[in-house]
């Protein structure tokens, strides 16, 4: 019988012309290091190239509608403009020529490669990782973020892939970035990735 959880069997989606934005939290950053590389992993066994993701950090997981915004805003800019606005996009080439893809999330504003694409993007991924603490913070920034993520794509018109992890204890956190010794860890980043290529793909047929 097929798994109850999860996004079922979908048929496979060639990625190889789409361009994704990824735009990552810090908080948490072992957990979000494990979830930004299994997005990144299904995206390129999809055809998506490293010259067409594009990755951006931001503090925490409360400033991810902004940046998500401003990112697919920055791609549009860049890809109606002959010059480009490259400056402000750097492509997976550059941000994973080292281990540690946050590390060199401090080249974020160096230039885009020649040969990725300008096109706005096809789909952005947005991850971060609240956990929960003694306080109502978790709520209040979970709440923002979810209604904030799907303002922005309905308002923008790009798939937003929610890629928020809400968990109540680290372990939760680390069976969903993959990292557990537990029967069910799984890397919920992988799904994101493919739910990515999924959506981009679709909408340019529902355009
Ligand atoms: C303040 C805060 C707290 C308490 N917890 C988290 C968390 O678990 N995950 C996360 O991504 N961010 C957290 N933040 C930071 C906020 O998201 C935000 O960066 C700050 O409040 C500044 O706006």
């Amino acid at each position: 019988m097929a798994p109850l959880k999860g996004p079922g069997k979908a048929k496979t989606y060639d990625g190889s012309g789409l361009r994704v934005g990824i735009v990552h939290a810090r908080w948490n950053t072992p957990l979000i290091d494990a979830l930004v590389e299994g997005s990144i992993k299904s995206l390129k066994a999809a055809g998506v190239t490293d010259e067409n993701i594009v990755i951006q950090s931001v503090p925490g997981s409360y400033e991810l509608p902004f940046a998500v915004q401003r990112m697919y805003a920055a791609s549009q800019i860049q890809s109606s403009s002959a010059s480009g606005g490259g400056a402000l996009l750097a492509s997976a080439t550059d941000l994973l020529s080292s281990t540690s893809v946050t590390d060199l999330t401090k080249t974020d504003t160096s230039a885009a490669k020649d040969t990725a694409s300008t096109a706005p993007f096809d789909a952005i991924i947005a991850i971060g990782v609240l956990i929960k603490g003694e306080t109502m913070h978790f709520e209040y920034i979970a709440d923002a973020v979810s209604h904030g993520l799907m303002r922005v794509q309905l308002d923008a018109n790009v798939p937003v892939v929610f890629g928020l992890l809400t968990v109540l204890t680290e372990e939760q956190g680390r069976a969903r970035a993959g990292l557990s010794s537990a029967e069910n860890s799984h890397n919920h980043g992988e799904d994101w990735g493919s739910a990515a290529v999924e959506l981009g793909v679709k909408r340019r047929g529902w355009a």
